[in-house]
């Protein structure tokens, strides 16, 4: 088999990429170890930032997100028992933010790319890449106890934290930074009414919560736990009487509760690969780069690593340069570094560590008083939030 672009994994980055790929008329295989239903079985991001909209229209698969995602124009920050509304909106000059499930974003990809009949290859297992230093690159994998082989000009690794191609990379050629949080994010989705209009991010003395949403009747709750809590210990009725603990008077009233849906432990985590380029494989998404959810950055930096990985390629194909190609990683990774900044940044400033006594708490409260009460303050918070701009620092 031949192919002009190897695609490794199935989420949102190899999908999106494949879209984009495929608008400018280039061929593309995905390998995926999972089946689909598996892939959209996993509960993952809530919050699109601009930037990933846009992509998502220039893919041509926007329809639906704006049809059922939920525009917000702020969202709200708890603590010591008072909210205080962040004006995103009023704060950046009229940006927003949508409410559109990972899940969505990805089954309508899926849908385009089966509707057009794009190959991809789910359940591709020991898939390997090879040659990537030379112009003739190769993946092989399995397939039903059959070996295939992908001929390709270039091998995209979007294939996720775990994924293959970053573990083959030549680990002289690699540095990794890494810092792992001591606590994880239990989340909880269930078909009831969100708890309030827009999202609420709570520092409480009990530790972080979040509630967030998918639609108007589907709410999806976290709350910081220690790592070594285990997923059966946590019944439905523990998960909402902890809640209601971390919120305020008006949450714990209107907290409408219901059975789970889904319910997960997620480890915390920042981590960043340099470089993202090796020869002719590159990596996306968050097989180069992890950050905490609790900026909702990792899917829509995914998104913007495609956007210039998918541009590069282009390039290379119609306009005969590699001047794309050999920026990929120092562009991606510079966008990459302030998203990693501010999911770190508001991470601590949020959550309860272990080790902290009691005046890390009040240097919380103050730093969240002075923040909230500044003008410039809040507009920092905004800005990072709504995602920068892509030329940002340009
Ligand atoms: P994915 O989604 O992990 O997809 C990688 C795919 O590669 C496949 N794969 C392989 N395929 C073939 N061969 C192999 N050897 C393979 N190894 C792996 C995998 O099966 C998988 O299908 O990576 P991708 O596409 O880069 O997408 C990244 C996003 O999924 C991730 O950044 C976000 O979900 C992070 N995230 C959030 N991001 C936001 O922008 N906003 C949010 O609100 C937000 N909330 C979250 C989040 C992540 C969370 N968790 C669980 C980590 C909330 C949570 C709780
Ligand atoms: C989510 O809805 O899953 C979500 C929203 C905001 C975050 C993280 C996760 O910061």
């Amino acid at each position: 088999m031949r192919t002009q672009v190897a695609i490794i994994g199935a989420g949102p980055s190899g999908l999106l990429l494949g879209q984009l790929l495929h608008k400018a008329g280039i061929d593309a295989i995905i390998l995926e170890r999972q089946t689909g239903d598996y892939v959209l079985g996993r509960i993952r991001a809530g919050i699109l930032e601009q930037v990933c909209i846009d992509l998502m229209d220039e893919a041509g698969v926007g329809e639906r997100m704006h049809k059922e995602g939920l525009v917000h124009g702020g969202f709200e920050m708890l603590y010591n028992g008072k909210r205080h509304r962040i004006d995103m909106n009023k704060l950046t000059g009229g940006k927003n933010v949508m409410v559109y499930g990972q899940t969505e974003l990805t089954r309508d990809l899926m849908d385009a790319r089966a509707a057009a009949g794009l190959p991809t290859v789910y359940e591709a297992t020991h898939v390997a890449v090879h040659d990537f230093d030379t112009a003739k690159p190769r993946v092989t994998y399995e397939k039903d106890g059959q070996k295939f082989e992908i001929e390709c000009d270039f091998i995209a690794g979007c294939d996720g934290f775990h994924g293959v191609c970053r573990a083959s990379a030549p680990r002289s050629a690699i540095t990794e930074f890494e810092k792992v949080y001591p606590f994880g994010w239990l989340g909880l989705l269930s078909d009831t009414p969100p708890v309030h209009d827009e999202l609420i991010y709570v520092n409480s003395p009990r530790g972080f919560a979040l509630c967030s949403q998918r639609s108007k009747t589907r709410s999806r709750y976290y709350l910081q736990v220690p790592l070594t809590d285990r997923i059966e210990e946590w019944t439905d009725e523990a998960f909402w009487q902890e809640l209601r603990l971390r919120l305020d008077d008006e949450g714990r009233e209107k907290l409408i509760t219901g059975p789970s849906i889904e319910k997960s432990i997620a480890p915390l985590r920042s981590f960043i690969t340099e470089p993202l380029r090796f020869g002719r494989m590159f990596l996306a998404g968050d097989a180069g780069h992890i950050v905490p959810p609790t900026g909702a950055k990792g899917l829509n930096l995914a998104a913007t690593d495609v956007k210039y990985l998918s541009s590069a390629i282009i390039e290379f194909y119609q306009d005969k340069t590699e001047a794309g190609i050999d920026n990929y990683s120092e562009r991606c990774l510079k966008r990459i570094w302030k998203g990693e900044r501010f999911s770190w940044w508001f991470t601590q400033l949020m959550h309860r560590f272990p080790d902290d006594g009691a005046i890390v708490a009040k240097f919380q409260q103050a730093e969240l008083d002075y923040l909230l009460n500044s003008e410039a303050g809040s507009r920092s918070i905004a800005e990072n939030y709504v995602g920068l701009p892509l030329n940002f620092g340009e």
